[in-house]
């Protein structure tokens, strides 16, 4: 086709979506009612839900906390934990300094203080749902742990402590370097500070520190659901008491412990005849509870019965072929930064969702509230952690390789309840690996040796044909038809066509693995910019580069669908605001950042409708 004639057949794709004075045509979508048949409350603390525990005594500390900052970093030597040095302002917890105008562009380190009162004696339990990036704790001027590592919760036991009044003192730094996880210079924001939400709780001597279920799938839709109890004992005597395993409200079993002071495992089980099954369309939770004695602790988690497995190059689950089309996200919204408040992740969920959409996926892993919504509403999550771009002296460098396993671990033990999350993937685009293979592959097999339950992977950049997938579960790929940083202003159809000749070549490396876009489309449009010779920056180019490449990967048989770039236009590091980024913001969102949908939001959700009309027919 001549470039003329290519011209003028993008601009009539473009003017059939848009009449100049109309609407282009949105399918109005209901969300459907989540659904359980045994509810078990909401959490009080506002970072689940659902109810976390039914008996222990929780403080919520959410609020205004005072604050100063700190950018000569003298607050150590200094002795602020013992002397507080005044307070420059008020910050609200959860929240980041850099949603403040004062603190817009502030990387480094800040103070916060509150007092907690006490109305008893007793353990006290500190919950932190995510600080960015790096903090250290005290309490009344003794330090009580640390933490680093800004997208995990984290906990604290203070035993015995006196009723009253207690002054508790948070240092957070933002600083990121080559040593940190995620590196400088990302293209996402990062935000500091105690960004999601904190809470005190008492608990007693012996108290239920983690449960971890695997739901099996039996044949004759029964499920055995296998959970594993963490007990800390913080007591110095050994504490006997019956353990009770409940489903929707119901005893399952009872097993008697024996707990010698720390922590202890114990294994219980139950059969669920008849199961329901979760998935997108139909995103089933039955509630897990465990007890200690007769109410003496208990906690609560919600778990789906699902199986998602690989034949050949197909995705399944539960069985039936399963294609992705899904968004990449980023907790990031203009007022609010990475602190976004659960009545914006839920309008994210539903606008998600509305889009006929299945899945979400995102560069670290996301807020438990949002996963929360994934279960509850059925969107499949792909977790990560924040290894992004890695160079290969960062990969060869003891302490970033340390830091990598340390948060996988973390994530699966926060995230391994969630029947939505599908796999872990160990980073994103990492750099010349074939100079790094090796360490590339002890972090794999780190990965596969702590949960073999989920997939395992790691994106790779371009879809090139890299032998670290002869070791990864499945093959994650980014990838556009068009491109985007390039010279060329308009699509190019002959790029395009090179583009698609790589998936090809994967597919026939490995022919037997099911490759997934883990980012796909990527044009950067200025919402509102309409140019009908879609050029770029122009809502149309975007909507060209994101639909079509997205019907590649969900029309082709051998690909399993994909994630597009990116759901939201989100703010990117501040080195970054003379680069590629409009005002300093990745602006290739199919909504704007304050979630207004731009032309491909339209043309996608037009895409995902007829995938699955199609799907239904056969
Ligand atoms: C990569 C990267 C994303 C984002 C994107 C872009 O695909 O994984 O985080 O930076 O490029 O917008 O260029």
């Amino acid at each position: 086709m001549s470039s003329l004639l290519f011209v003028f057949f993008l601009a009539d794709f473009a003017c059939s979506q848009v009449q100049p004075g109309g609407f282009p045509d949105f399918t109005p979508y209901e969300l459907p009612d989540a659904f359980m048949d045994y509810d078990d409350g909401i959490d009080p603390m506002q970072s689940r839900l659902f109810r976390t525990s039914s008996v222990r005594e929780q403080i919520n500390l959410s609020g205004f906390w005072e604050f100063v900052s700190d950018p000569g970093e003298k607050g150590d030597d200094e002795n602020y934990a013992n002397s507080w040095p005044g307070t420059e302002t008020l910050m609200w917890v959860p929240g980041t300094w850099n949603s403040t105008a004062r603190y817009w562009q502030y990387l480094g380190q800040a103070w916060y203080r509150r007092t907690i009162e006490l109305t008893r004696p007793g353990n006290l339990r500190l919950q932190f749902g995510g600080v960015f990036y790096r903090c250290e704790i005290w309490l009344d001027g003794r330090k009580i742990g640390s933490h680093e590592g800004g997208y995990m919760s984290f906990e604290f036991i203070i035993p015995d402590l006196d009723k009253g009044k207690h002054e508790l003192i948070v240092k957070v730094n933002s600083k990121l370097s080559s040593e940190t996880v995620p590196k400088f210079d990302t293209d996402w924001f990062p935000y500091g500070g105690i960004y999601r939400p904190v809470y005190a709780e008492i608990v007693p001597d012996l108290r239920i520190q983690e449960i971890k279920a695997t739901p099996l799938l039996k044949p004759g839709k029964q499920a055995l659901i296998k959970t594993q109890v963490l007990i800390d004992n913080i007591s110095s005597r050994t504490i006997t008491s019956d353990l009770k395993l409940f489903l929707n409200g119901q005893v399952k079993q009872t097993l008697s412990v024996n707990c010698k002071p720390g922590k202890s495992k114990h294994d219980l089980e139950c059969v669920i005849d008849d199961c329901k099954l979760w998935s997108p369309e139909s995103p089933y939770l039955y509630s897990l509870g465990i007890e200690i004695g007769d109410k003496q602790d208990d906690q609560f988690t919600r778990i789906g019965v699902r199986s998602f497995s690989k034949e050949g190059y197909k995705l399944l689950l539960n069985g039936e072929r399963f294609r992705f089309m899904g968004v990449n996200h980023h907790d990031d919204q203009p007022d609010w930064g990475s602190a976004m408040p659960p009545e914006i992740i839920k309008k994210d969920i539903e606008i998600i969702k509305a889009l006929h959409a299945n899945g979400i996926r995102c560069h670290y892993p996301s807020s438990e509230l949002l996963l929360d919504f994934c279960d509850q509403y059925g969107l499949v999550y792909f977790d990560e952690i924040p290894a992004w771009q890695l160079t290969p002296p960062m990969m060869a460098n003891p302490v970033v390789k340390q830091k990598m396993k340390d948060l996988f671990v973390e994530m699966v033990e926060r995230d391994y309840n969630h029947p939505s999350v599908f796999c872990w993937s160990i980073g994103n685009e990492w750099r010349e690996m074939e100079k790094c293979y090796a360490d590339l592959r002890e972090i794999l097999e780190f990965a596969q040796g702590i949960d073999s339950t989920h997939f395992v992977t790691l994106v790779i950049g371009g879809a090139c044909i890299d032998k670290s997938f002869e070791h990864s579960d499945l093959y994650t790929t980014n990838w556009d038809e068009y491109d985007w940083y390039g010279d060329p202003t308009v699509p190019d159809s002959t790029l395009a066509k090179s583009r698609i000749e790589r998936l090809l070549a994967l597919h026939r490396a490995f022919p037997d693995h099911p490759i997934i876009l883990s980012e796909v489309g990527g044009a950067g449009a200025q919402a509102g910019w309409h140019n009908w010779g879609n050029v770029k920056w122009s809502e149309e180019f975007q909507a060209i580069n994101t639909a079509e490449s997205f019907k590649f990967s969900l029309f082709t048989e051998w690909m399993s669908g994909g994630f597009v770039w990116q759901f939201c236009d989100t703010r990117s590091a501040p080195t970054r605001i003379l680069s590629a980024r409009l005002r300093g913001w990745n602006v290739k969102g199919i909504v704007d950042n304050y979630r207004h949908p731009k032309l491909s939001y339209y043309k996608l959700q037009e895409l995902f409708k007829t995938y699955r009309e199609q799907q239904s027919e056969k």
